[in-house]
Formats: structure tokens, sequence, C-alpha cells
């Protein structure tokens, strides 16, 4: 008999206060629509899908907001929940894959999956694919929007400490957080970004070394510790020629090409352990083009061949 099929834990975090720009709620039912569970199920998966989130029960904690962070309370609601049941997912020894929602959401799905590492005793590194740095804080912010802060609050930055009410904090270290496809940081979140010394993939780089290399040696420092990789995947990452359904759009982004061989190699190294979706916007996408790339993205992470892709029927020529 064959060995039993990997798990995948498929939760949504429809979230959307954390951005300016409503819609990405829609974000993980979309991803269901372009067929992102039959895939996975195709690539020999047993796939559960716990459906999506909702914070209306959950009970509102009491402390002081702090200053220029827009709807903390309610997005406090969502990431203490999302860290909870991320770190029961992961702890299930399935792959959770997270499905936003904004990109706040992480705050909460990156945490519980490091305290179920903490626990086993393996390092955990934190690869973000994102046109931003998400390194803002309280303190730094020019918009006040939380989905801009979620790395800073990952790496342990002060100011958005009781985030997680009473769910256990477990910080990632900055030298564990590899910032990639990056083409826009604010000012003040550039010089905090340097002062700890954090790893940045900048669309210049990618350009100039290719992705082929610059991935390899992040995949080379995960297992260089027996680490495991968590992949926090901003659809923003791709140029918006490929992907127009995100709400902050950056033009000079990855191809399409680029970003399957990101998926691709890190498929082979085997290293990824957890996945955040995030940003994808349904409602500013071109009849579902946007969902449909990310959940072909989302095939190559999990072993999909590009030899084994079925030809798109509009490559057929038309019968005379
Ligand atoms: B995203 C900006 N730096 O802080 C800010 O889409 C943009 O999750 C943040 O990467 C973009 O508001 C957040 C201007
Ligand atoms: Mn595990
Ligand atoms: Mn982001
Ligand atoms: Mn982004």
């Amino acid at each position: 008999s064959s060995a039993p099929a990997k798990k995948i834990a498929v939760l949504g975090a429809p979230i959307e206060i954390g951005a300016s720009q409503m819609g990405t709620l829609m974000g993980p039912d979309a991803l269901r629509t372009a067929g992102l569970l039959t895939l996975l199920e195709g690539l020999g998966f047993a796939v559960e899908d716990h459906g999506n989130l909702s914070v209306k029960n959950v009970p509102a904690l009491e402390d002081t907001p702090p200053e220029n962070t827009k709807h903390y309370r309610e997005i406090q609601r969502w990431i203490h929940t999302i860290s909870s049941r991320a770190y029961e997912l992961a702890r299930t020894g399935a792959i959770p894959i997270f499905l936003g929602g904004d990109h706040s959401l992480s705050m909460g799905s990156v945490n519980g999956v490091a305290r179920h590492c903490r626990e086993t005793g393996r390092e955990l590194f934190v690869m973000w694919l994102d046109a931003h740095a998400d390194y803002n804080t309280p303190a730094t912010t020019i918009t006040g929007n939380m989905h801009g802060m979620s790395a800073a609050f990952l790496c342990g930055e002060a100011g958005l400490d009781s985030l997680l009410g009473r769910e256990p904090r477990a910080p990632i270290d900055s030298s564990r957080l590899e910032l990639f496809g990056t083409r826009s940081i604010d000012k003040l979140e550039k010089d905090l970004v340097k002062l700890r010394r954090i790893s940045v993939v900048d669309m210049r780089k990618i350009d100039e070394f290719g992705v082929s290399v610059l991935i390899r040696r992040v995949i080379d420092k995960v297992k260089a510790v027996d680490g495991v990789l968590h992949l926090s995947f901003d659809v923003d990452f791709l140029d918006p020629e490929v992907a127009p359904g995100v709400g902050t759009t950056v033009p000079g982004g990855a191809t399409y090409r680029e970003a399957h061989l990101i998926m691709e190699l890190l498929h082979d190294s085997g290293i990824v352990h957890s996945l955040d979706i995030v940003e994808l916007n349904p409602f500013l996408d071109e009849r579902g083009r946007t969902a449909r790339s990310v959940v072909e993205l989302i095939g190559s992470l999990f072993g999909q061949q590009i030899s084994d892709r079925p030809t798109p029927t509009n490559a057929i020529p038309p019968e005379h």
C-alpha cells in the first residue's frame, strides 16, 4: 500500500479593514471558485477546507489602542483568533494555507505557526513575497493601515504589543525574515529595515541576478539549520500586468515565469510548511484572471509541473 496522502488544511480569513481599499474579504471565496481545492486534491493531497473564520462573536479586548492604527480593535479580534487557529492547524501536521484577506492576517497566522515551531524545536524562517516591506510600526506609518505593519509586528517591533491579547507571542528573529520582490518602502520604514539588517531582495537584485540564484540562497540558509519556511505571498508581488486584482499595485513586479520559478524551486526544496495568500481583491480583478493566476502559482508550489499543465483553450487554433 502507498503512504498516506500529505494533508493540507485551508482556512479563509476574510479580513479587509487592514487595507484602505475594501474588497479583500472576497479573496478566500474567489480562490475557491478559481479551483484551488480541486487542484490540490489532483496533486495528491488530502485537503480539508475549514471554511472562513468570523470574529462576529469574539468579544473585544479592553486595552488602549495605540495611535496611528486604523481599526485596531477589530483587527485585534482577528489576529488572536487567527493565531490560535493557526497553532492548532500546524499541530495536526497538516500544511496550513491561510486565504486572505489583507496582509494584517499574517500577524496571526505566522505567530501561530511560530508557536508550533518553537515547540518542535525547528527554526522558522519567513519569506515575504511582496512589493512592500510591511515593516511599519505605529511610530513610522504614514497611512495607519495595519496591513503595512505585519512583518514589523512579527519581528517583535514595539508598539503593537497587546494585539494578541492572551494568545502567546512567538516573535521571529529579524535575521529569519526574507523580504523578496520589494519595490516600495516608506522612508522611516526603510531606516528601520536597515537598522535591523533585514535581508532585502529588491526588484533590482532580481533583475541583476535572477530569481533562481536568489531563491537558492534562501533555501540554503534554511536547510543549513534544518529549518522550515513560512511563505507569506502578497499578490502585489506580481507585476500589475499579471495580477491587476490588488489594491496596492506597484509597477515593475515579478513576471509570470519568475513567480512560477520561485514556486517550483520552493516545491523542490521541501522546506515550505505553511502559506499565506493575501491581498487578492476580487472587486478589482478582471474576469477572475488574478485569482486564476494565483491558484496556478499555488499549484507550482505544491508540485504541479509546467509540462503537466493543460494547453489553454485559447491556444487551440479554430478548425476550418
Ligand atoms: B501590503 C504603505 N507602506 O504602510 C503603508 O499591501 C503600504 O500588505 C503598505 O504590502 C502596503 O500603508 C501593505 C504605504
Ligand atoms: Mn510542522
Ligand atoms: Mn503585504
Ligand atoms: Mn504589498
